[in-house]
C-alpha cells in the first residue's frame, strides 16, 4: 500500500510573486477591526490556500469513508488518498520509506508518542534524557512525565544571551547515560535555528537517539531527516498551511519496528484473543482507532502547494522580509528583541517598556495586527530572559514588507499610549 505509491515533487514555479501567493489564502483578504488583516502569527498556525480547502471539502463531498477498512469503492478512494498523503509526507521529508510515516494529532503527540513507546521500553532509573532551555512545552512535559514514571533524570542544556545552544557545554551533557536527546530544530519563541546536524553526531557518538521537534522548522526550511540523521522527527500540519488536527512522526524504520505500541484499538492489531494480542508493524501499530482522514488528505495538498512554491524561493523571500524586520525592530526606541541568534528564522519576540505584552497585543489587535502575546508554551525561555510574556511577531511566505511597516506603525501607537 503506501510504499508502492509513487509521488512526484511538483516543480516550482518560475517566479515567486507574493501578491499571486496571497490571492490564493482567501482568509487573507479582509478586513479586521476597520483594518486590513495583517496577519504575522504564523508560528501559531499558519493560513489555508484554496486548493487544501478544497482537497477537504472534496473528501467529504465525493469520497467521505473509513480507510483501511472497507472494500467498497468509496473506502478504497479514501484509503489510497490517506496513503498517497503518507507518500507525500515521506518524499516532503525525504524519508526513506512511507512506512517511516505515522499521522498522529500534531507534534504534541508525536512527541508524547515517542516518550511513551520508545522512553518507557528504553528508560532506567538513573538514565538521562536531554532537551534544552528553549523547548516548548510540548517537548518538556511529555520527558517530564515518562522520566517520573522511569526513574530517569531530564538534563537541561543552557542557552546564551542571544537565545543561541552552545555545542560545547551541550556535548559535555550527554553522557554514556543519555538514552534520547529531544531538542527543537527552531524555537517557536526565539526563532532560533539549531545546528540538528551536528547534534544528532555528538548524540549518536554516544549511543543516544535523537528527537527532532520540528514545528516550527517545516514551514520554512527543507527537511531532510536522512541528511539530519535525525531518529525522530515530528511536525504539525496546521503550521504547514494544512488543517488541524494531523500530524506527523517520522521515526527510522528500525526504531519504529522496536518500539511497543502508543495506544491500542482498532486497526493497529494483526489478531486479537483474550489470551493474546498482536500487532501490525508500523506505521499502523502506532494508528489505532480512525484516523484524521480528511486532515491526511488536507496535509498533503498543503505539502504539494508549498512544493510548488519551492523552498529555494521561500527561502530566499523570508530572508529578505526577515532582514527588513529585524532591522526596523532594532531601531524602535524602548523595544527590546529576546531572541538575536546568528541564525534565525522569521520569528520577532520582543518587549516594550512599560508595556505588557497582553496589551501590546490588543493594541496592535485593535489596528488588524495580529501577532501573538503571552509565554508562547515556553515559559522557561521567559525565565531565562526575565521577562513574563512577551509580544512576538512570525512570519510566513505570504508576508510582505507592507506588513512589517503596518507593524511598525501599530508598535508606535503602543509606544504612545505607553509613553
Ligand atoms: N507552538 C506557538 O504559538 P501542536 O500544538 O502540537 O501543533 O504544536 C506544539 C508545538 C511544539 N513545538 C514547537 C516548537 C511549537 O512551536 C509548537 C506549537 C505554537 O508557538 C502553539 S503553542
Amino acid at each position: 500500500m503506501s510504499s508502492t505509491l509513487h509521488t512526484t515533487r511538483p516543480t516550482p514555479r518560475a517566479a515567486f510573486d507574493v501578491e499571486r501567493i496571497r490571492a490564493d489564502f482567501p482568509v487573507l483578504a479582509q478586513q479586521v477591526n476597520g483594518n486590513p488583516l495583517i496577519y504575522l502569527d504564523n508560528a501559531a498556525t499558519s493560513q489555508k490556500p484554496q486548493r487544501v480547502i478544497d482537497a477537504v471539502t472534496a473528501f467529504y463531498t465525493e469520497y467521505n469513508s473509513n480507510v483501511h477498512r472497507g472494500l467498497h469503492t468509496l473506502s478504497m478512494r479514501a484509503t489510497d488518498a490517506y496513503e498517497k498523503s503518507r507518500a507525500i509526507v515521506a518524499r516532503f521529508i525525504h524519508a526513506e520509506h512511507a512506512d517511516e510515516i505515522v499521522f498522529t494529532r500534531g507534534t504534541t503527540e508525536s512527541i508524547n508518542l515517542v516518550a511513551h513507546a520508545f522512553g518507557r521500553a528504553n528508560l532506567r532509573p538513573g538514565d538521562e534524557v536531554l532537551i534544552t532551555t528553549m523547548e516548548h512545552h510540548s517537548n518538556i512535559v511529555p520527558w517530564q512525565l515518562v522520566c517520573e514514571a522511569t526513574g530517569a533524570a531530564l538534563r537541561v542544556a543552557p542557552i546564551n544571551d542571544r537565545g543561541e545552544l552552545p555545542l560545547d557545554a551541550f556535548a559535555e551533557l550527554i553522557t554514556d547515560r543519555t538514552r534520547i536527546v529531544a531538542v527543537t530544530h527552531v524555537s517557536n519563541a526565539l526563532g532560533t535555528i539549531n545546528p540538528i546536524a551536528k547534534i544528532t553526531e555528538l548524540a549518536h557518538t554516544r549511543g543516544a537517539a535523537v528527537l527532532v521537534d520540528g514545528a516550527q522548522a517545516a514551514p520554512h526550511l527543507p527537511i531532510d531527516v536522512r541528511a539530519l540523521d535525525a531518529d525522530f522527527y515530528a511536525f504539525s500540519g496546521h503550521k504547514v498551511f494544512g488543517p488541524t488536527g494531523i500530524g506527523v512522526l517520522y521515526g527510522k524504520a528500525d526504531r519504529l519496528r522496536a518500539m511497543p505500541p502508543y495506544q491500542g484499538g482498532g486497526e493497529m492489531i494483526r489478531s486479537v484473543t483474550f489470551a493474546k494480542t498482536t500487532y501490525k508493524g508500523p506505521p499502523a501499530r502506532f494508528e489505532a482507532g480512525t484516523p484524521n482522514i480528511a486532515g491526511a488528505i488536507g496535509l498533503g495538498a498543503a505539502i504539494d502547494y508549498v512544493e510548488a512554491i519551492g523552498f529555494d524561493a521561500i527561502a530566499a523571500h523570508e530572508r529578505d522580509l526577515s532582514a527588513y524586520a529585524h532591522e526596523r525592530l532594532s531601531a524602535v526606541p524602548r523595544l527590546r528583541l529576546i531572541g538575536t541568534a546568528e541564525h534565525k528564522a522569521g520569528v520577532f519576540s520582543f518587549v516594550i517598556a512599560g508595556a505588557h505584552a497582553h496589551d501590546v497585543t490588543t493594541i496592535l489587535d485593535a489596528q488588524g495586527v495580529a501577532v501573538r502575546g503571552g509565554h508562547h508554551c515556553a515559559q522557561p525561555v521567559m525565565d531565562r530572559f526575565g521577562v513574563p510574556a512577551t509580544a512576538r511577531a512570525s512570519l510566513a511566505f505570504y508576508n510582505t514588507k507592507a506588513d512589517i511597516d503596518a507593524l511598525l506603525a501599530a508598535i508606535a501607537k503602543v509606544q504612545q499610549v505607553f509613553r
